[in-house]
C-alpha cells in the first residue's frame, strides 16, 4: 500500500507512534509519506521506502496566524495526486482530521478518492477535545473519518462521552520493539549517576502540567529519605524551571540530574530500576511501555489508559492520582530486596511483549485492508 502519515513531528508520544508506525510499515514493503511541518525526530535518515513531504507555511504579514490547516490540506492533496497514495492515516484529530476532511473533498471533486484513518492519541480528545469550541470540528471529523482508531479502550470510552459520535471506535494500543538481547545493566554508564548500592530512579516526559511532574519530585524525595537514591529526569517543557527550583529548595541536587531531550531514552532506561510516572491523566502511557520493554517496573498513577500497560503487581504498583505517599511506600517496596526488583524487572518485560510491535502494525494494515475494500 501506499500511505501518507500526518502527524506532529516533535517529542510528544504521537509522533513517535506515528513514526515507529511508518517505520515499521516500510520495513514490510508500504511505501510511506510523512506529512509534517519538520523532519520527524524519530525517523533518522534516508530509509528504503520512506518520503518526507514538508509543509511549509509563508509568514505573509496579512495572516495574525498562520494557516498551517490550509497549507497542510493542500499538500495532502498534492502527495495523494502525485504520488497515487491509497490512504491517508492522520494522527491527532485537530487539526490533522479536519485538514484530512478538506483534502479528501478537494480530491473527491477532481474524481480522486482517499480514504482517511484518524488515530486519537488522548490529549486531543482529554484536554484539547473538551475546549467546547473544538468540540463541532472534532464530533464532525469522527464522524467522517472512513475509520476511528484510539490508543486505549479507556480513551475510547472518553471520546464517548466527550463527543456526538455513534461511529465504530477501533482500539489499536500503543507498540513496542521489545528487544531479544538480554537487558544487562552498563555498570560503567549507571556509575555516572548513582553509586552500585543506590537506586536509580528515572521519569521521562514533555514536563507539562499533566505529567505532574511536581510529584515526581516529592516521590523521590520520599524515597530518598529512607533508601539513599538517584534520579534522572528526563525531557523539557513547561515546568522545567519550576522543577529546578523544587530540587534546590529540597537540597536533592547532588542526586537529581535534568538530562534535558534525549532522542534514544532507551539508552537512560536501561540503567533505571524504576519508572515513575504519576500523571494526571493519561490515554496510554507509552514512556511506561517503553521503561516495562527494557525491563524497568513502573510506579504510576492509575487514571485513564495507564492500568492497561502498567499491571498493578506485575510490571509494577499503582497508586490514585496525587497520592505520593503510597506511590514512595510503593517504590520502596519494590526497592525492598534484589529478589524484588528482579521479579517485577523479568514480569515487566513479559507485560510489555503483549505490545509487541509486529502484533499490533498487523492491525493496522488490517484496518487499512478493511477501508479500503469499502471505499
Ligand atoms: O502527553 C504526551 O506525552 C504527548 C501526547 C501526544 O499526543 O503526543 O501523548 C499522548 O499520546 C501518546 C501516544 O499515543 C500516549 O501514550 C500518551 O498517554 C498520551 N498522553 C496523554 O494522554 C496525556
Amino acid at each position: 500500500m501506499k500511505i501518507g502519515i500526518v502527524l506532529y513531528p516533535t517529542y510528544g508520544g504521537s509522533g513517535v507512534v506515528a513514526t515507529e508506525l511508518g517505520k515499521a510499515l516500510a520495513l514490510k514493503g508500504h511505501e510511506i509519506h510523512f506529512i509534517t511541518y519538520s523532519h520527524p525526530v524519530r525517523l533518522g535518515a534516508f530509509t528504503e521506502n520512506i518520503q518526507y513531504h514538508e509543509v511549509r507555511v509563508s509568514d505573509y504579514p496579512l495572516f495574525e496566524y498562520e494557516p498551517y490547516e490550509t497549507v497542510l490540506a493542500s499538500k495532502m492533496v498534492d502527495v495523494v495526486k502525485h504520488e497515487g497514495l491509497d490512504l491517508l492515516h492522520v494522527h491527532y484529530a485537530i487539526p490533522h482530521a479536519s485538514a484530512a476532511f478538506m483534502a479528501r473533498q478537494i480530491l473527491k471533486s477532481q474524481g480522486v478518492f482517499v480514504p482517511f484513518v484518524t488515530t486519537l492519541h488522548g490529549t486531543d480528545i482529554t484536554l484539547v477535545g473538551k475546549d467546547p469550541s473544538f468540540e463541532p470540528v472534532i464530533t464532525f471529523c469522527l464522524n467522517e473519518s472512513d475509520a476511528v482508531t484510539t490508543v486505549s479502550e479507556s480513551l475510547k470510552k472518553d471520546t464517548y462521552k466527550h463527543f456526538d459520535t455513534s461511529k465504530e471506535i477501533h482500539v489499536i494500543p500503543n507498540f513496542i520493539p521489545v528487544p531479544e538481547e538480554d537487558n544487562e545493566i552498563d555498570l560503567e554508564v549507571r556509575r555516572r549517576y548513582a553509586k552500585d548500592d543506590e537506586p536509580l530512579l528515572c521519569h521521562i516526559s514533555n514536563f507539562r502540567k499533566v505529567k505532574r511532574v511536581e510529584d515526581v519530585m516529592k516521590i523521590f524525595a520520599k524515597v530518598h529519605a529512607t533508601k539513599k537514591s538517584n534520579l534522572l529526569l528526563v525531557g523539557d517543557g513547561p515546568e522545567r524551571f519550576k522543577m529546578e527550583e523544587m530540587c534546590r529548595e529540597l537540597d536533592l541536587c547532588d542526586h537529581v540530574k535534568f538530562l534535558g531531550k534525549i532522542q534514544d531514552t532507551r539508552l537512560v532506561l536501561r540503567i533505571a530500576d524504576l519508572f515513575l510516572l504519576p500523571s494526571e491523566t493519561e490515554s496510554f502511557g507509552l514512556a511506561a511501555l517503553e521503561a516495562m520493554a527494557v525491563g524497568v517496573p513502573v510506579i504510576s498513577s492509575n487514571t485513564g489508559g495507564i492500568p492497561e500497560v502498567n499491571k498493578h503487581g506485575v510490571s509494577g504498583l499503582l497508586s490514585d492520582v496525587g497520592d505520593v505517599e503510597d506511590m514512595a511506600k510503593n517504590a520502596l517496596e519494590i526497592l525492598s530486596s534484589k529478589e524484588s526488583l528482579a521479579t517485577y524487572r523479568k514480569n515487566a518485560i513479559l507485560t510489555a511483549k503483549a505490545f509487541d510491535i509486529d502484533k499490533i502494525v498487523s492491525e493496522y494494515e488490517l484496518l487499512y485492508m478493511q477501508v479500503l475494500r469499502s471505499a
